[in-house]
């Protein structure tokens, strides 16, 4: 392969070097040039100086041009294509309007509600859970991954092992036992920690062949209008995420969607990292996708305006309809360019006439499968430069092509239905995702938290839901603010998956009783009822049943039970032991006597004080 290029007295050291590169990144680099990549090899040192690092700049160019369906030659082009778009400020949504999507509301527990569980619940070993894990979080200021953060800390679970517990309940509830597909989609910033987790936790329990890890690869940064890759040193590519979108490509090249679709898995979730109620909503969103026929099934929550969650809209043009989240950056200026001159503003309820958003999808897999097949998977991409002034010229930093798996409708065809289910919020949606001085200003100003108290606050509260969908008197608490943040002192009640997935199955278990105060209860296990059992003020019972141990719960109990304390600010410093997980909610709980019962054999038992 001749050097093309050896006129340039720019490339002297490359040209010195050219004989000892392999001739398809000789190939590589003529292409790069072509495409108006140049400023990646000009001033070269000569060979014998920096060839361990030149040797891999070039590995790490062969690597994402092999990723990338197109190559780099294909990223330039649509990087060019996009930020001139972006340049000129073209509306993505030119010509359509929004309106109301098709919604089935179920905000409330209605017998509406439950019909729609049981028709999902009989459908646990058609469904395969999807978990996108490859972003760092960096809102939330966490330094580990963030399904190891715990979703609640008086047990401290882990959001993973609460995903874990949450299939393994599923499988066990189905006739058929059949392991519930867990699908992880990590980056090379989650992999590694992602991996350890499942492994030293002996995969939480379930079967390491049931879990699939898929990994996103990084795509390169780009530097102006006319896609210049950037550089992070003269030898080193800069890299960025490419967004969640591209759970679906990897499903696809994977060949893992198909693969389930074989196997008879008719409908894949999709959840966040840190989305602690996804599976409350789980049964009834199945039944609705069941009932409703819907290819696509957006979960969605009462969006308040401005918030940081995309709307839920079918917009309408000439000859053109289609259901789709628009991002929470593009709905105000969409708004305001057509049916509302105020943007994104509440209707008389308060809340945005649009569902938010809670990138919770429920997608049934034929279809899923037959629009891989006719689009390898390549969601459409966006750009969002920041630009240094309103030449539009240069940018502040790099930026980077992007995707978003709540965008798989774009590539939807006529026949495909797309239809939004709206739960109540504490629900169905509550992320972790801002740490304490940004969760202050936002519930000050008036927004959500979505911070480890919010989601932890939220965990109980959905539990009080159930319990008290059981039948249980439950009391709601009082709000206080632990730094700035909102948290409920009031009855903190888990009621793992193990013991209900439905509101049927609570019902079931539970007759009479009342919980007040800020008592605790926890319950794990299939077989255990909870009958008139009563606790008020600080008082606890934990009751976990291992399958098989029947247990009979009864009557009152009373004990210091678990007590709040905030954290010092010595405790949540930096160079404090305290776990970060802990820091990161400014508060714990101390065990002051609380009542636990386990049961590790088979049997029928009594509890009682
Ligand atoms: N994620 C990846 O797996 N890979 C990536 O490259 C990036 C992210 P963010 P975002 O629920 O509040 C989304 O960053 O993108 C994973 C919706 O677009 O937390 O700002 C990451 O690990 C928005 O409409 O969210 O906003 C995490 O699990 C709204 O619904 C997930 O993708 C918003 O979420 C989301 O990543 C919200």
């Amino acid at each position: 392969m001749a050097f093309g290029f050896l006129e340039e007295a720019e490339f002297v050291g490359l040209s010195a070097d050219w004989s000892n590169i392999p001739v398809e990144q000789q190939l590589l680099i003529n292409k790069l040039i072509e495409n108006g990549q140049k400023h990646l090899f000009l001033d070269w040192d000569a060979p014998g100086t920096s060839d361990a690092e030149k040797a891999v700049f070039l590995d790490a160019l062969a690597k994402v041009d092999g990723n990338y369906p197109g190559g780099l030659a294909g990223y330039i082009a649509n990087s060019r294509t996009l930020l001139a778009e972006a340049r000129e400020g073209l509306n993505p949504f030119e010509g359509l309007t929004p309106e109301q999507p098709e919604k089935v509301d179920l905000t409330s527990f209605s017998d509406e509600f439950e019909k729609y569980e049981a028709i999902g619940a009989a459908k646990f070993d058609k469904v395969g859970v999807v978990l996108v894990a490859g972003g760092l979080g960096e809102r939330l200021g966490y330094n580990g991954i963030k399904v190891d953060i715990a979703v609640e800390v008086l047990e401290e679970t882990s959001y993973l092992k609460h995903y874990a517990d949450n299939l393994l309940a599923m499988q066990a509830a189905s006739e058929s036992k059949r392991p519930v597909p867990f699908i992880i989609m990590v980056s090379q910033d989650t992999g590694p920690k992602t991996l350890e987790s499942l492994e030293a936790n002996n995969y939480f329990g379930m079967q390491k062949e049931q879990v699939y890890i898929l990994k996103q690869e990084l795509v390169p940064a780009i530097a102006d209008n006319d896609g210049a890759l950037a550089l992070d040193g003269k030898y080193q590519l800069a890299l960025k995420p490419h967004g969640h979108g591209d759970i679906h490509m990897l499903l696809h090249t994977s060949g893992v969607a198909a693969k389930l679709a074989g196997e008879g898995i008719e409908y894949l979730m999709f959840i966040q990292d840190t989305n602690g109620p996804s599976f409350n909503t789980l049964p009834a969103a199945l039944g609705v996708s069941v009932a409703n026929g819907y290819d696509f099934n957006s979960l969605a929550i009462k969006r308040r305006p401005g918030e940081a969650v995309g709307g839920l809209a079918r917009l309408v043009g000439e000859g053109k309809e289609f259901t789709l989240n628009v991002e929470y950056n593009q709905l105000d200026p969409l708004l305001r360019a057509t049916i509302n001159p105020e943007g994104d503003v509440g209707d008389e309820t308060g809340y945005s006439p649009f569902p938010g958003n809670c990138n919770t999808l429920m997608i049934k897999v034929a279809s899923y499968v037959k629009i891989l097949e006719a689009t390898q998977g390549i969601i459409a991409e966006f750009v969002n430069p920041k630009y240094s002034d309103e030449t539009k010229t240069a940018f502040k930093k790099p930026t980077r092509l992007e995707t978003m798996m709540q965008d798989l409708p774009k590539l939807f065809g006529e026949s495909e239905k797309v239809g939004v289910t709206i739960f109540d919020r504490m629900w169905s949606f509550s992320p972790n995702k801002n740490n304490i001085a940004d969760a202050a200003a936002k519930y000050a100003s008036g927004g959500p938290a979505d911070a480890s108290a919010t989601a932890e606050n939220d965990f109980y509260g959905a539990g009080r839901a159930r319990l008290k969908a059981a039948g249980m008197l439950v009391d709601e608490g009082e709000e206080i603010l632990i730094l700035g943040v909102p948290f409920t002192v009031g009855p903190k009640v888990i009621l793992r998956p193990s013991f209900a997935m439905t509101l049927e199955e609570g019902r079931r278990k539970v007759s009479g009783g009342s919980i007040s105060g800020d008592a605790t209860l926890i319950i794990d296990g299939a077989d255990v009822t909870l009958e008139n059992v009563e606790l008020s003020g600080p008082s606890a019972l934990v009751v976990k049943a291992c399958a098989g141990a029947k247990v009979t719960a009864r009557g009152t109990f009373e004990n210091e039970g678990y007590e709040l304390v905030t954290l010092s600010d010595d405790e949540r410093s930096a160079d404090s032991d305290i776990e970060e997980y802990i820091k990161i909610r400014g508060y714990k709980f101390k065990n002051r006597g609380a009542a636990v019962f386990e049961f590790n054999e088979p049997g029928e038992y009594v509890v009682e004080q």
